[in-house]
Parts: structure tokens; sequence; C-alpha cells
């Protein structure tokens, strides 16, 4: 007899995209109160004259004419067009304290924030306040502090070239590098260990180079969700048979088969296409190994070739020509045994040597990647394999090859090229020199981890933030919420109400933003901001609802206001000159940052333009000008884990979330319905434990780094198509169970998808003394 299943826990069938997408688009609408003015919004989304969709990097096809249909993205924009309102008589009937029980959906289906709110501790209510009263309040706060590197000044990666812009530049007239960044927690792996390979931290590849794929590699993303408009390109190439190679502990359902909602045919058949010519379900951080294996068979073969004196497979006249670091490359590998190589990626020999044989049976290959890469102790190096791989065959700076890292926020990318980092460099500090006449701090600032932890230790007394979630995006949810509660001042600039929001500090305010979506018009009239995405195009966005609320402001004219109220003609920087018509800022942009000559023509032609990526033509810009093999120093995600009997957990997102923002509790493609509170499993691990499905459950960390004890209860155990010794769960109810000493020691990305834990009966089902068993 079939054993029944945990409640809300089914077996979905079905291919990704297809009708179900579609129904869900149905109801997200009708879920947001969404009226004619909202829905007509999703035909704008990505079109030449459009806006740019806030779900996800994804480039737009160059000739746009027909709207590209997309869930995920029509939930973005549905969330953020919603008819749902927080307004003064929200904030009178709900105080902080109520606030707090609510989930984090709760929170943000409230509505959009529509008035600028000060918290008022006596009456523990957000009340209204006036935008000048406003920056007064935060310029004394900031005027206040013996230093400016006692402010930290976040960014989630929606904000606008022009925002993230003027931003940096207000923080950094202020006298910090402190900036701490969504992409310190995503692609920062890549940023960090690109540059020493190939001497830029971005992808090399365009959307027109997956024309010409022969092969394409995906490792550790999940695009059926994430970013659902590259499902029409792996569809294509799916279809003209190009081999697609997933390396990923779980199937994930749009990379098995996919049925593309713009295909009439698969829709009135039902059909779908497959995508993946071959899946590999590699342990949790096992991809270290696999990477060394496949470069192991591919030089292998290349020695056995040479043997029988053919030409080998490696390009060996672009690696005399371009690249170093060979012999030292092939030294490591030959050193790592296929003993090694197999036990920690958990795939076979013959599984790896036959991803080998795709890689080497191809021209051209591309190889995407995304969280399942960066977010390990071992990120940085897992990129810098990627790159290894790739340079082998000469397969980057070439149309239909090169590495391809998925990122994450809409304009994540963008706001690292126009200044957001800890780092500057020279030419940043010159530029903003010849552009503004003032030379800007050089010395490091915070990173998003370095910021946490100089809140929690009294360090750092303020805390604004440029959209985002931080508390809730960061690892250990404990301390980091009890370091924010003693801040000083707290800022944030905001859609919609989150977590963060409630950690309320001596004075926190919360400030109302325009999205995407919604119409900007300053005194020289409507204006379009830009954005650039995963493959370095820079385009316009415009806006054209009308705002939620006569009070919300642009995020440049916030940053600006808050500027001129806490400098006063400090540097003689003219802020309501440039937010009056953001051409200006564009061509300040341009001064700093020669890459964007001619700017403000450039974006106006529809599709934008490309930044350089020296990269792409075989401009090397390391500092030995040579594209470099680097080296991996070892393939143990943690040591200590594997001396022990714990599983590695990896954190994901459902199909019904956008990091924090949790639209819904379903996830469809692995026929999870209502809920969130559990833990995928393999079947073999639940029975060594002696558990089985259904089972309530505890998770713990296994590395008690500061000797704390991190846990979560109460989860429910899910069978599921899983490598032994691997777990997933949902991030971010699994930060829990993460210290913030747990990261990337090259880039400080934490290890959000290596957590070594344990996993025991819930405590919450145990007897107590004197109490009967919970049956
Ligand atoms: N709808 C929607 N779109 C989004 C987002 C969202 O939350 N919702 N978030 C945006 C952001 S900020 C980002 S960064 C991207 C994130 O997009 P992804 O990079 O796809 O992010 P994750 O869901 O974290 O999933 C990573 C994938 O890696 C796999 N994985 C986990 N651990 C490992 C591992 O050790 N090795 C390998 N090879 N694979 C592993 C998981 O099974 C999963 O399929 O998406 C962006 N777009
Ligand atoms: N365990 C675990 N932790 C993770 C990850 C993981 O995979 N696992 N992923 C990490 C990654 S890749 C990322 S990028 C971070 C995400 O970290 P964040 O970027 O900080 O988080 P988000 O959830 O994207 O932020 C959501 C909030 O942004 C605000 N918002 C939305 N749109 C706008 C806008 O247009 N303007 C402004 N000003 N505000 C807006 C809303 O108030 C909303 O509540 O989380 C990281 N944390
Ligand atoms: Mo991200």
């Amino acid at each position: 007899m079939k054993s029944k299943r945990p409640e809300g826990i089914e077996r979905y069938d079905h291919p990704a995209g297809g009708w179900d997408a579609l129904k869900a688009v149905v109801k997200t609408l009708a879920h947001q109160q969404i009226v004619a003015q909202g829905s007509k919004t999703l035909l704008k989304a990505n079109q030449p004259e459009g806006f740019d969709c806030p779900g996800c990097a994804w480039p737009d096809p160059k000739h746009t004419s027909s709207f590209e249909f997309c869930e995920n993205g029509a939930k973005a924009i549905t969330w953020e067009s919603t008819a749902k309102r927080t307004d003064a008589e929200f904030f009178r009937q709900h105080s902080r304290s109520e606030l707090w029980t609510w989930t984090d959906h709760e929170l943000e289906d409230a509505g959009r924030l529509t008035l600028p709110l000060l918290y008022d501790q006596g009456s523990d209510h957000f009340e209204q306040i006036a935008w000048d009263a406003a920056f007064a309040r935060i310029a004394a706060e900031l005027n206040k502090l013996d230093d400016p590197d006692q402010a930290e000044f976040y960014t989630s990666g929606r904000a606008s070239n022009e925002a993230a812009f003027l931003y940096q530049l207000f923080v950094r007239a202020y006298g910090t590098n402190n900036f701490p960044d969504c992409s310190n927690m995503c692609h920062e792996a890549t940023s960090v260990g690109l540059p020493k390979s190939i001497g830029v931290g971005k992808g090399t590849v365009t959307l027109e180079d997956f024309d010409h794929a022969d092969a394409i590699f995906s490792f550790g993303h999940n695009p059926g969700t994430n970013h659902p408009r590259m499902m029409s390109t792996l569809h294509e190439a799916a279809r003209r048979g190009v081999p697609i190679v997933v390396f990923n502990p779980l199937k994930e359902r749009a990379l098995e088969r996919f049925a593309a909602p713009q295909d009439p045919i698969e829709m009135a058949t039902l059909s779908s296409t497959p995508i993946a010519s071959a899946y590999h379900q590699i342990r949790v951080g096992g991809d270290l190994a696999a990477l060394k294996g496949i470069m192991k068979s591919v030089l292998e073969r290349d020695a056995a070739g040479i043997a029988k004196r053919d030409e080998g497979v490696i390009d060996r006249a672009f690696i005399e020509e371009h690249t170093s670091g060979l012999d030292e490359l092939r030294a490591d590998i030959e050193e790592t045994t296929w003993d090694e190589i197999v036990s920690a990626s958990g795939l076979s020999r013959r599984a790896i040597e036959s991803a080998a044989d795709a890689y080497i049976s191809a021209r051209n290959v591309i190889i995407c990647y995304g969280m399942g890469i960066t977010q390990h102790a071992h990120g940085t190096a897992n990129v810098q394999q990627i790159a290894n791989l790739l340079l082998l065959r000469g397969n980057i700076g070439r149309q239909g090859a090169g590495i391809a890292p998925i990122r994450g926020h809409s304009n994540v990318q963008g706001d690292r090229t126009v200044g957001i980092t800890e780092i500057p460099s020279k030419s940043l500090l010159d530029g903003i020199e010849s552009a503004f006449g003032f030379r800007a701090k050089a010395a490091k600032g915070h990173n998003a981890i370095e910021a946490v932890e100089a809140i929690i230790a009294g360090q750092s007394k303020a805390l604004v933030c440029l959209g985002g979630n931080l508390a809730v995006a960061m690892s250990d949810p404990k301390s980091t919420f009890e370091g924010m509660r003693k801040l000083d001042l707290v800022v944030h600039i905001a859609t919609k109400l989150n977590r963060s929001h409630l950690l309320t500090a001596k004075t926190s305010l919360i400030l109302p933003c325009l999205g995407r979506t919604d119409l900007d018009t300053q005194a020289s009239g409507p204006q379009a901001v830009t954005v650039e995405d995963s493959m370095s195009m820079v385009h316009a966005s415009k806006g054209f609802l009308n705002p939620p609320g006569k009070e919300l402001r642009s995020e440049p004219s916030i940053i600006a206001a808050m500027a001129k109220a806490t400098l006063g003609d400090r540097h003689g920087i003219d802020w309501d000159g440039l937010i009056a018509n953001y051409d200006r800022i564009r061509d300040k942009i341009e001064e700093v940052f020669p890459d964007f000559f001619d700017f403000n023509n450039r974006v106006r032609v529809p599709g934008g333009f490309r930044l350089d990526v020296p990269a792409s033509f075989r401009r090397w810009k390391t500092e030995n000008g040579k594209a470099n093999f680097l080296i991996a120093p070892s393939m143990k995600e943690d040591p200590v884990f594997v001396e022990r009997s714990g599983l590695m957990l990896t954190t994901i997102r459902s199909h019904d979330q956008y990091n924090t923002t949790v639209y819904g509790l379903d996830d469809r493609y692995r026929g999870v319905f209502g809920r969130r509170d559990v833990i995928f499993m393999n079947a073999e691990d639940l029975a060594r434990r002696n558990l089985k499905e259904g089972d309530r459950i505890d998770i713990e960390a296994l590395l008690k780094v500061d000797g704390t004890e991190r846990l979560v209860s109460g989860f429910t155990a899910v069978a599921y198509d899983i490598p032994t010794g691997s777990i997933a769960g949902y991030y971010p109810e699994m930060n829990a169970v993460m210290s913030l000493r747990h990261f990337d020691r090259q880039s400080g990305t934490p290890s959000h998808k290596g957590v070594p834990v344990i996993v025991t009966p819930s405590a919450l089902d145990q007897p107590r003394d004197g109490e009967e068993p919970v049956i």
C-alpha cells in the first residue's frame, strides 16, 4: 500500500511552464486586486519603450516585438503594482509589536508604502512625518557621529544606475566606503574571482552567443523559477539539438522539461521539450571536485592524443598566446585522484567523463552558473575552476562561447558598475575628483558581513538601506536582529514593509519610494532610469503607472534630499539640478566612468548598448596581461564536516518567492503546496536516522563557530530525489542555522549553500518529564 504523504506534499508531473504558469498569473492578478491599469503593465515589461522587469537580470532579446511571457516576472510586477496600500490608518491600527508577529508574507502583502514614517517609541507606532523633517532628522543623526565610518549604507540590487550613482556620491562625500551590498551575498565570488582569471568581474557572453553555442553547461541555478526568460533561450537551444549538461543536486523541473507558453503547438497539445541532455545530481558542495574531474578527463584525453601523435584536445595556440599557469594547474589536477573526485562530487567517474566528452565534442561552449556555485566557502575557487575549464579549449572571447554568471537582482550588476563598492579603485576616485572636485577616501570600507558585525559589536551606529531586507537576507538572524535594535539611526528607503523595518533603533524612519513600474515626474517632466543586465547591456526603463500616492518620491530624489540636508553646500554639488533632469545624472556618470561615453544618446537607442567587457575580445586586464589558470586549494568544503556524520544543507528559493519576499506558500515544481516548513532529504538518510517522511525534525548547525547553538525546530521531513548526505531547505527560514563567520574567505560571500548540520527528531515532539509521548 502506498503510504500517505504529508499534508501539502504531492507528486508534480507536469513540465515547467505551460498552462499551470498561465493559471498562476491569473491567480496573482486577482490576489493583488490588479485592475486594468495594472494588468496592462505586463505587456510593457522588457519592451524597447517599456520598463525593465524587476524580476531578474536576464537580458532582453534585441528585437522584442511580442510580449515575452514570464510567470515570475508577472508576479514581481503585480506585487509592485498592487492596489493594496499601507496608509496612516494602517499604522494607527497596527503597532510595531503587533506587526512583528505577522509573517514575512503578510507584512509585504499589506501593500505599498505611501507615507514617510517615523517610529514613536512611546506609542510603539510608526507615524507620518513631513519629508523635510525626516531629512533634517537623518542629517542631524549622521552629523552627530564621531566618524563617518560609524555609518553603514546598504544597497539592494533593484536601485537604478542613477539612484546608485547618487547614493555612492553622497556617501563618499559624507566620508565613508561602508557599502554593504546585496551583491556581497550573491555574485561577489564572481566579482572577486574572475578579475584574477580573465581580468573582468563580469560574464563574457551576450544573448546572441547562445545562438552559436554547440553545448551549454549549467551549474547551480534554477532558471525555471529565478530567471524564467532564460527558458526561451534554453528551449530554443534544446530544439536545435545543443547538448545541455546540468549539475544540480535537485532535479529542477524546468531543466528537465519545459513547455513554452509562447509556443502554440506545445500549449495546444500539452507537449513539452526535454531540456537537459544529461543531468548530474551532484552532492551539495561537490562542484569543485566535478570541475576538477572534467578537467582531469580533458587533460588525460589530451595526453593520450599527443601520445598517439594527434593534436590533442586542448587549444594549444590559444593557451600559448593568451594564458599563463597551465603547468601549475596540470600538476594540481594530476595530484587530485579520481577517488577523491568521486567521493567529493558524489558522481561516478563515468558520469564525469561523459560530461568531459560533451565538453570536448563541442566547438563552442557556454557555462552558466548561479548561487549553487557562488554561495560556498569555496565560492571564488568554484568560479575560477569554471574559467579554467573554459580556457583549456579557448572557450572565452569568441562567438558562441564564454562564461555566463546569471545575476540576481535586475540591476545588481549596474549598481556595482556605477560605484557601489567598499573598495574604490583609483580610477573611481580620480573620476569623482575630476567630475565633482573632491578626493574621496580610499580606505576599504565594510562589505555586508563586516557591516553587520560592526553593528553587532556596537561600532557602527547608523544604517541606511536603499531597499532590501538586510536583516532577513543575512545569516544568523538572532545576532543580526539584536545588533540592529541597538543602532542610533536606521533609515529604510522602500516600496513595501518588511521585517528589517521593524527592527527599530533610537531613531527609525521608513521612506516610501517609487518602483520600476511607477511614473517618475521631476521638474523637467517624466524621467527614465537605466539598468545593466547580466550581459552588460545598459538600457532605459520608464515607469508609467500613476504612483500609489502623492507623497511617494523617487529613489534619486530621496537620496539627493538626504545628501543636501546632510552635506549642506559641502563640495558644492547641485543636488536639485541633478534631480530636475536625470540626463544630468547620466552626464556625470559618463564623466566618472568613461565607458559610458555618449550615455544619453546611446541609451535612447532601443535596446541600449553594451559596456566594454575586455575579456569578450581577448583583452586580459590582469596584472600579467594574460588569462590565468588558477589553482583551488582544496576540494573539501569543510574539513570538520567530513570527519563527522553530518549532512550538508543547501538553502533554495521556492517558486513563489523573490528573495525574502514570499508571494505565496507553494513551490509547484517541487510538489510543495501551502507550506514552507519542509526539509528535502534522501530516503536513505531518513532511514539511517530512524526517521520517515512526515516526521518533525530539528536542524542544528554542526559547526559551533563561536560556541553558539544554532537551530530551527519542528520542520517536516520530505523524502526527495537528492543525493545522500545533502539536504535542502528554504531561504530565509534556514538562515537561523547559519553563522556569520561561515563565508568564503576570498570574497566574503556567506556559505548559504554549504551548511554542515545534524538532523534529529524534533525536540518539540519529545516527551518532557512526566508527560505522555505525542503519537
Ligand atoms: N522568482 C524569483 N526570481 C529571482 C529571485 C527569486 O528569489 N525569485 N532571486 C533573484 C536573485 S537575487 C538571485 S541571486 C537569483 C538566484 O537564482 P539561482 O542561482 O537559481 O538561486 P537559488 O534558488 O538559490 O538556486 C540555486 C540552484 O542551485 C542548486 N544548488 C544548491 N546547492 C548547490 C551546489 O552545491 N551545487 C550545485 N551545482 N547546485 C546547487 C539548487 O538546487 C538550485 O537549483 O535569482 C534572481 N531571480
Ligand atoms: N540562506 C540564504 N540567504 C540568502 C540567499 C540564499 O540563497 N540563501 N541569497 C542571498 C542573495 S543572492 C541576495 S541578492 C540577498 C537579497 O537580499 P535583499 O536584496 O536585501 O532582499 P530582498 O528580499 O530582495 O528585498 C526585498 C525588499 O526590497 C524592497 N524593495 C522592493 N522593490 C524596491 C524598489 O524598487 N526600491 C526600493 N528602495 N526598495 C524595494 C521591499 O521593501 C522588499 O521588502 O539575500 C541573500 N541571502
Ligand atoms: Mo542575489
